[in-house]
């Protein structure tokens, strides 16, 4: 499943079981906040055991527990640092304060993660295929909202927050499965939407109440993309998420082209209600730093946010946005792949099986052929493997060497090689 899809379909009433983990704070309008202490240590968050063990549910590769704890949005020369701290100067230079967290344990319970924010048990979202488990009851968040109604309940009204966010999902130029998300969070003064008050669903979504915050929240928002890439032409369009309603996405124009870089909407009340706060009303969005990176710095493929080759790092300053200068495209290496799938095949199984056996070679992989046999009526897929380091050539024996393994291991995910 596509993740722009993510949400695309849930409506549900939530169960409220489960504890809570203890989250980090940091202090608000305080220049270092970024790099405050948490009382988890890096040291902590990069053990592999914290991520890896025998549970039966555990589907966490060792090539992704080692990408746990490496704090890109705490690092001030670092684009992911760097954006980071610029939305939190926007923030810091409205009239209203608000808290800023950014050291959160990325493990989240399902409670967290989907139950408080009425995704439902079998929304897609929630399923192994897309989401990293540790077991029956925690997972890497696959996203900053997993936040939100601890941060209500312990009763702050305003607040951000920004951390990493794991998804099981499709490899190309774009798409890596650890990311960062910035989460934002207002709630308003009970005196300015008193009017709403026992007003059924219907009429809420209809009253000036509504409105009112739907458009401070986009006003909010306008304001840090003009600030993030001055003024830039920007795209509102309604979404779906079954903890805002009403719900929308915010796109803007980058090389003749949309793209979406945030989700956002009214807090849903049922949300509210289940974080002890349904006396109150407000908005929430979470957007995506690699998105707003890849476009202020020119950045052309997320995995070098991730590289430590000095001539990517060399070129960042804090506070300063400049244009990324290719230190030479290597060429690329194609190899393509064909199997008869099993009844139950997984495709992120298959991109996952890629990426720990290649890592970070594996530039792209691309479903390029489809059929199926009308007489067995089984189905074969033929996927194109890009691989490209982003450092140095890549040798014909390196390659082969890597293409025959996939070969050998993609056997275990019951597929027949062609
Ligand atoms: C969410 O994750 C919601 N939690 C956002 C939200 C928060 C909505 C609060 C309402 C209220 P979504 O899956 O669309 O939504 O992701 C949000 C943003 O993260 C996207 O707009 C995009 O900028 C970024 N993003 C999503 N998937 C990826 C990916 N695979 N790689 C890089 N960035 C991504
Ligand atoms: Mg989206």
């Amino acid at each position: 499943m596509k993740f722009s899809h993510y949400f695309a379909t849930c409506l549900a009433a939530a169960s409220t079981t489960n504890a809570f983990a203890p989250s980090f704070t940091t202090k608000v309008r305080n220049s270092k906040a970024l790099f405050s202490s948490s009382t988890t240590e890096p040291s902590t968050y990069a053990s592999v055991e914290r991520y890896v063990n025998d549970h039966p549910n555990n589907n966490i590769p060792p090539h992704i527990a080692a990408l746990v704890g490496r704090g890109l949005h705490t690092k001030e020369d670092h684009p992911i640092g760097i954006v980071r701290a610029k939305i939190q100067d926007y923030f810091n230079s409205l009239d209203e304060d608000y808290k800023i967290f950014d050291a959160e344990d990325p493990i989240v319970t399902c409670k967290q993660c989907f139950d408080d924010l009425r995704i439902e048990p079998d929304h897609p979202g929630r399923s192994p295929s897309d989401t990293y488990y540790i077991n029956d009851e925690t997972l890497l968040r696959t996203h900053t909202s997993a936040h939100q109604s601890m941060h209500l309940r312990d009763g702050y009204e305003r607040f951000l927050c920004a951390g990493d966010v794991y998804r099981r999902d499709e490899i190309d130029a774009s798409h890596y499965p650890a990311f960062h998300q910035l989460e934002g969070v207002k709630l308003f003064d009970k005196d300015q939407v008193k009017g709403a008050d026992g007003l059924s669903k219907e009429e809420w979504l209809a009253s000036p109440e509504c409105k009112m915050i739907a458009d401070d929240l986009k006003n909010v928002l306008e304001g840090l993309m003009d600030h993030l890439f001055g003024p830039v032409e920007k795209k509102w369009s309604e979404d779906f998420f079954p903890f805002t309603e009403p719900s929308f996405e915010c796109e803007i124009l980058y090389n003749g082209e949309w793209l979406e870089v945030l989700g956002c909407g009214v807090v849903h009340n049922e949300v509210l209600e289940m974080a002890g706060r349904e006396d109150r009303r407000g908005w929430a969005f979470g957007l995506g730093l690699e998105r707003l990176a890849m476009i202020l710095f020119e950045i052309p493929d997320i995995r070098l946010f991730w590289t430590d080759d000095e001539r990517f790092h060399k070129q960042f300053k804090a506070g300063t946005i400049t244009k990324f200068k290719p230190y030479s495209k290597y060429p690329p290496v194609f190899k393509d792949i064909a199997f008869w799938l099993p009844e139950d095949f997984v495709e992120n199984d298959f991109f996952e099986l890629a990426r720990g056996i290649a890592g970070d070679l594996v530039e792209r992989m691309e479903l390029t052929d489809e059929f199926t046999n009308p007489k067995t009526n089984k189905t074969s897929k033929c996927y194109r493997i890009t691989y490209r380091s982003m450092d140095r050539s890549l040798t014909d024996e390196e390659i082969n060497d890597l293409q025959n393994k996939l070969r050998e291991e993609v056997v275990s995910l019951g597929v027949e090689v062609r």
